[in-house]
């Protein structure tokens, strides 16, 4: 027997300041994200709503011809790209008879179905409860209700939901405890890989070509075509070439780490700082663009504010525009007009990989040269 995927229905609010095409954009991106999460996105709508509504987010009429749409399209999953509150996703439950997921609740989704190492485990449970935390205020409300009105105490409903908070609030510390011990074992290891190799870091928006890069320079990788194929950081050693002056041969550190998303959930952002601390400490950033993206301008201000909100602002950085062999040649010069500093690559032939590497030769001072003693400095001969 074969397996049909979950079909699901895809929503978007269109604000009186947002362009048609951005939406459908963002809806583009919306779907490659149930796609990486094992779900097949039978329909869409954008909704215009220029005031947002309390209870459903959307308006009435609008919440049930989609409901009739998704039906008709046999979608049993309802996913805004707009972030819902714990209430809403419930009244939004009813109206529709359908389950409902917002933007940063798939994001968890997929983290949660890809997280491998412990340490990206703990990180994506620790998003999930921080998530989850503020929500269950909604399902109090709601029980306490049931319970027979405002004010009435140690009601069974008002009862369960304080020993959920209180579990949620204590996997958290616990969670984050943990996350703390891992993050001196990564320092340790960090120290331990010996002073003096420079350690640079892959950092980009998700499916830019960030594990191409590492394969190309390095020779170990798996990339994938998915979003958020990548959780955890790996290290490999890169060979740079000789040094021009001493001819010894020079190497550095190369991380492959998580994508960036926009809107990428300010939860995981928290509970990866320590992964992403391998960013921070890098000596250089290798920022990844995939410049065949019609959204590359958009990524790379995502990737921007990323970096800022992860405390990167003052490393040198290169920008790399990957997958060149998707443009036209007119398409290239006029990239090549607006980031003349950036290098143009393909992770896949190669090609444009020795200006990345001059680039960190000329950016990483090579190791001492070996000093002449002056006379002074001899110790007498006899
Ligand atoms: N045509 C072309 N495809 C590329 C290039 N670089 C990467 N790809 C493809 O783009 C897809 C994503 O590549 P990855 O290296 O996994 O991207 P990533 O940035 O590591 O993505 P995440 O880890 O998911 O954030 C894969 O299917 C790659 O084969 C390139 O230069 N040209
Ligand atoms: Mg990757």
């Amino acid at each position: 027997m074969t397996e049909h995927p979950t079909r699901c229905f895809l929503l978007a609010r269109q604000g009186p300041d947002d362009s048609e095409e951005t939406i459908a954009e963002h809806l583009d991106e919306l779907a490659e994200l149930t796609r990486a999460c094992g779900m097949d996105p039978a329909g869409r709508h954008q909704l215009r709503r220029p005031v947002i509504e309390a209870r459903t987010f959307f308006g009435k009429g609008q919440i049930e011809s989609v409901a009739d749409e998704a039906r008709r399209l046999d979608a049993t999953v309802l996913i805004c790209d707009d972030e819902l509150s714990g209430g809403q996703v419930r009244n939004l439950e009813k109206a529709t008879g359908m389950t409902c997921l917002d933007r940063t609740g798939l994001i968890l989704t997929i983290f949660e179905h890809r997280a491998k190492s412990r340490e990206a485990k703990a990180q994506v449970e620790l998003a999930r409860f921080e998530y989850e935390l503020p929500r269950l205020k909604g399902a109090w409300t709601h029980l306490e209700r049931q319970g027979g009105g405002v004010g009435l105490r140690g009601g069974p409903g008002e009862t369960q939901i304080e020993v959920d908070r209180r579990m949620t609030r204590l996997r958290i510390s616990q969670l984050k405890k943990e996350l703390k011990h891992l993050e001196q074992i990564r320092e340790t290891q960090r120290q331990g890989r010996g002073p003096g190799i420079p350690r640079i870091s892959l950092v980009g928006y998700t499916n830019a070509g960030k594990t191409s890069l590492l394969k190309a320079l390095t020779g170990e990788g798996e990339p994938q075509n998915m979003l958020f194929a990548t959780l955890d950081t790996t290290t490999r050693k890169a060979w740079l070439g000789h040094d021009p002056e001493t001819h010894e041969p020079r190497h550095v550190l190369v991380s492959d780490t998580v994508g960036f998303i926009r809107k990428l959930p300010h939860q995981l952002v928290a509970a990866f700082r320590s992964t992403l601390g391998e960013v921070r400490t890098a000596d250089a950033l290798l920022v990844v663009a995939d410049a065949a993206s019609s959204e590359l301008e958009d990524q790379l201000k995502v990737v921007g504010a990323t970096l800022r909100d992860i405390g990167c602002e003052d490393q040198p950085r290169l920008l790399i525009l990957n997958q060149m062999d998707r443009l036209t040649r007119p398409r290239r010069l006029d990239l090549k007009r607006q980031h003349p500093a950036a290098a143009m690559t393909c992770a896949l032939t190669k090609e444009g990989l020795e200006d990345i590497r001059g680039w960190m030769m000329d950016l990483i001072p090579g190791p001492a040269k070996p000093r002449e003693l002056e006379a002074w400095e001899l110790p007498d001969t006899p």
